[in-house]
């Protein structure tokens, strides 16, 4: 079997031997060094080539290196060819720490204890327990469904929004466009793992930050586009949302004239939120080449209809 590999941001001498490791007969070709466009099986990219997939007539499947596919612009994409999103354990756990991290660090007020030590103040002031801190998960996929279990067993009062109905134990989960205020009204601490996706795309706006109580705590790692960056300037200036901790932005790497950068009100990270390995990684994808090449459905595969 014969693939191309092509990422901006993920080191082929680093993929390539874990995959081989677990597929001897496996041959990589990294873009631009393709021999022969025909005899390429499947893809496995970050980003399409710069020329696209569409040269490459035998392509069984395309697997993504990210969690999240928007970054392919699927109508681009060959048609007809299963695409796959690479989700497994080790991302699941990063993103899981990062969202009990940044719910532990607003229920704990660490930015205001920072925020007050920058002025050289002593504030004493106790915490909201964590039952009756109230964390609520936009998205209860893979992710989101992971982060919103492990926030409920540290004790939080969590809630979550999806598209279709779930049952989650010690979740209390909302539905679609009619849920999203009831779901929205009663959370201090507002994480976004949805997709991005047409119907995503700005979710995280001016109405919906009304629907919050005052003071809420806004945590975005999903994509930079759900977020009307407007906004959220706006909602910080008000006080609407208190402090925000983002992970992605619209445009990575977010330029040094950014206002983010500097808001006392913002902590960035450079979508770190959650990653793969080529070791965590590897097992999940050399599974995919098997299932591509006997014509299986892919782990993780993406219903394009849908767009995640
Ligand atoms: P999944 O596809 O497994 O889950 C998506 C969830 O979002 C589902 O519960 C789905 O609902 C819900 N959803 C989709 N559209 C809507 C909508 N219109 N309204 C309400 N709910 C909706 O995705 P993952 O959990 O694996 O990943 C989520 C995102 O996290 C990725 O797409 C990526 O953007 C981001 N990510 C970020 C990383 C980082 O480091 N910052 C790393 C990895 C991923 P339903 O279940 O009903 O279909
Ligand atoms: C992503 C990833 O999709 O890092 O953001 O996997």
């Amino acid at each position: 079997m014969k693939i191309i590999f092509n990422s901006n941001l993920d080191d082929p001498a680093e993929w390539i031997p874990e995959l081989k490791a677990r597929m001897p007969e496996l041959e990589v070709e990294v873009w631009p060094d393709i021999a022969d466009p025909r005899a390429i099986d499947a893809a496995l990219i970050w980003t399409q080539p710069p020329d696209g997939l569409k040269g490459y007539p035998n392509l069984k499947a395309i697997l993504s290196l990210g969690a999240g596919i928007n970054q392919l612009d699927l109508a681009s994409l060959p048609q007809g060819v299963p695409l796959a999103r690479l989700i497994d354990p080790a991302l699941t756990e990063a993103m899981k720490d990062f969202c009990l991290y940044a719910a532990l660090r607003y229920q704990r007020q660490f930015d205001d204890h920072a925020a007050a030590q920058a002025q050289r103040k002593w504030i004493y002031r106790q915490p909201r327990a964590k039952a009756q801190t109230r964390v609520g998960v936009m998205g209860l996929g893979e992710l989101g469904g992971a982060a919103a279990r492990a926030l409920a067993d540290l004790g939080f009062a969590v809630r979550g929004w999806a598209r279709t109905s779930k049952s989650i134990d010690r979740v209390r989960c909302f539905t679609g466009a009619e849920g999203l205020e009831p779901f929205a009204r009663e959370t201090d601490i507002l994480i976004c793992l949805l997709p991005l996706t047409a119907a995503t795309r700005g979710i995280l706006n001016k109405t919906l930050f009304r629907m919050l109580p005052t003071g809420a705590r806004l945590v975005n790692p999903g994509r930079g586009a759900h977020l009307i960056e407007a906004d959220l300037l706006a909602a910080l200036e008000t006080g609407r949302i208190a402090h925000a901790m983002l992970d992605v932005f619209s445009q990575e790497p977010l330029p040094p004239e950014h206002p983010f950068w500097s808001h006392p009100k913002i902590v960035v990270t450079p979508h770190v939120a959650s990653f793969c390995t080529a070791v965590s990684a590897a097992p999940v994808l050399v599974e995919n080449f098997h299932r591509a090449m006997a014509g299986r459905p892919l782990l993780n595969q993406v219903d394009l209809d849908r767009g995640y």
